[in-house]
């Protein structure tokens, strides 16, 4: 048995010299170790031996060293499939890097830098809030308790632990006020949220960019003189717009400032609800209570509040005819900003 063994590991190891795919060794395997193969037909021959024992683990180590390397030689062939799929895989080469397809900003990106650098020149800082807020930030601390009728414009989406996505970049005013207290200058640009039903200039989800001035002395002429000049400097033009009253719970007096509709010339068109105007920008004196509950000194300081609507800016300084383009996805639309 001994000699008959060392014949068939001999013309295994011919064989798998020769094996070069994987079928040639499966064929290979099923001859030595199949049903039928070399293995099984020893195993029944065991029987005759004499030495049972030792046959018995002749013919094991016949079946081991075939199974070992019918594995090793699988493996192998397996990994020189991949580099060959590799080597002849299109190379990546760095001095092509600039010449394929290049991305863009985001137009509300580019709009949110813009109004940030005339800010930043003017004194402010840049806060960054959470889009996930609770009641007291988004309502309660802005003078709006629960069941005021002011919620009822600010509809949003909320969790089942009673938190919710903020509707207004206002709801960052509470925490500014605490962490800085007063005198302070601040934006702060964020994504809002309200459950409404959109059209041309309505989105679910858009941004707002808030702006805050706390101080000794401040008066609403302060307010007309930031909004006039973010707005000049933003447009590098003449912007026709109107200040008229408007009501907010954490302001007051309270201005509803709108923008004569740039796609229109100011005709009416579905981007302004063929009203001729966009309210963009409503802004007012900030309510003493606001600022009390900010632990603010009321008898010291004044100050004033506006939230920008950054995406409606947006479609206004880039013509953009509907506001839903901006969350598209769209690279038709998008793409267009790139040399902006
Ligand atoms: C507010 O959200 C107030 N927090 C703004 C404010 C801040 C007033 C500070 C006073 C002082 P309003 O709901 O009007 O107000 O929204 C402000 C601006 O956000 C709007 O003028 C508009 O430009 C934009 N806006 C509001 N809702 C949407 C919407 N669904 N889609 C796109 N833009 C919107």
């Amino acid at each position: 048995m001994q000699v008959r063994i060392e014949e068939l590991k001999k013309s295994f190891a011919e064989a798998l010299a020769l094996a070069n795919s994987q079928e040639a060794l499966e064929a290979l395997r099923i001859e030595y170790l199949g049903k039928k193969g070399y293995v099984a037909e020893l195993m029944q021959q065991l029987r005759f031996a004499e030495d049972k024992k030792a046959a018995g683990q002749l013919i094991n180590s016949l079946k081991t060293y075939a199974e070992g390397e019918i594995e090793k030689a699988t493996e192998q062939l397996r990994a020189a499939a991949i580099a060959a799929k590799v080597r002849s895989a299109k190379k990546y080469n760095p001095t092509l890097r600039f010449a394929e397809e290049q991305g863009s900003y985001h137009p509300i990106t580019l709009a949110t830098r813009e109004v940030e650098e005339v800010f930043i020149s003017m004194g402010f800082t840049i806060e960054n809030y959470d889009e996930i807020v609770d009641d007291y930030k988004c309502f309660e601390a802005l003078n709006i308790p629960k069941h005021h009728p002011a919620r009822d414009m600010q509809d949003t989406y909320y969790l089942d632990n009673g938190q919710l996505l903020k509707t207004h970049t206002s709801a960052a005013q509470n925490y500014i006020m605490k962490k800085y207290g007063a005198p302070l200058r601040a934006i702060f640009p964020g994504r809002c949220f309200r459950n409404e039903s959109t059209d041309a200039c309505h989105e679910n989800t858009f941004f707002q960019l808030e702006g805050m001035m706390i101080d000794e002395n401040i008066s609403i002429s302060n307010l007309i003189y930031f909004m006039k000049t973010m707005l000049s400097e933003v447009f590098h033009r003449d912007v026709k717009v109107r200040l008229r009253p408007g009501f907010f719970p954490f302001v007051e007096p309270g201005f509803e400032l709108d923008i004569s509709c740039e796609i229109c010339g100011g005709e009416g068109c579905p981007s302004c609800k063929n009203s001729g105007w966009l309210e963009l920008c409503p802004c007012g004196m900030i309510h003493p209570n606001v600022l009390r509950e900010g632990g603010i000194d009321t008898e010291k300081y004044s100050g004033f509040a506006f939230g920008l609507g950054l995406t409606r800016l947006a479609m206004m300084k880039y013509g953009v005819k509907d506001i839903r383009d901006f969350n598209s996805g769209n690279l038709k639309a998008l793409s267009q900003f790139k040399s902006i």
